[in-house]
């Protein structure tokens, strides 16, 4: 199996993480999709990162379609319910936390701008929408819908898109009065599988 990413990316991360819990072995082919030359458009059309390639040569991509795919595998163990609804709400709680990431990103690529064609209306509608979805974060483990000890889609996911604010150095307040959401990263970034895909410190 093949990973083609880039090491600072969190939906990479996302991805590294599944597969490492689960014990699969796979290649990390390195791709930078904002280089003016890269391949990742030979495997994803919208030219973005991750991509998976099989061992029976297909292609999926994007994040999400590629967590289920790892879980559609059935090795243990497992980072999601078997009852389609209760998987559904996991995969909400990922899609909160890609919207994180997302969010994340519009903003570094605005700040990446010169400073005279930065928005900063557009910054602030970003941070709008970094602050509520940690705020729900915070609110769906304190009403007992995220487990914070668990380890699955939904706590990866988010402990990605927190890793990625704070490599980034988005949002820095973030875990300022959310408490809960920072025992979840605390203990997510123990594991072996956040420490071996941390994003390059420089
Ligand atoms: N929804 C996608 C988002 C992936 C994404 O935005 N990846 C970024 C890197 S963090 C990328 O490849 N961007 C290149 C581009 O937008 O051209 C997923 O979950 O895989």
């Amino acid at each position: 199996m093949k990973l083609i990413g880039s090491y600072t990316s969190p939906f990479v991360r996302k991805i590294s993480v599944l597969l490492l819990e689960k014990g699969i072995t796979f290649e990390f082919i390195n791709e930078q999709p904002y280089n003016a030359e890269n391949g990742v458009a030979l495997y994803n059309p919208l030219g973005k990162v991750p991509a998976l390639v099989t061992d029976d040569g297909e292609t999926w991509f994007d994040s999400p379609i590629i967590a289920e795919y790892i879980e559609l595998l059935g090795i243990a163990p497992a980072m999601m319910p078997r009852e389609p609804k209760a998987a559904l709400v996991i995969k909400q709680i990922e899609a909160l936390a890609d919207g994180i990431m997302d969010a994340a990103l519009t903003s570094v690529r605005e700040q990446a701008r010169p400073v005279a064609q930065q928005s900063e209306t557009e910054l602030l509608r970003q941070r709008e929408k970094i602050n509520r979805s940690l705020d729900r974060c915070e609110a769906l483990i304190r009403e007992g819908k995220i487990e914070p000890d668990a380890v699955n889609l939904a706590t990866i996911a988010i402990a990605c898109a927190i890793g990625y604010l704070n490599f980034r150095r988005v949002a820095p307040g973030w875990c300022v009065e959310r408490p809960l959401l920072v025992k979840l990263a605390e203990t997510l970034f123990q594991r072996d599988s956040f420490a071996r895909t941390e994003p390059p410190k420089a």
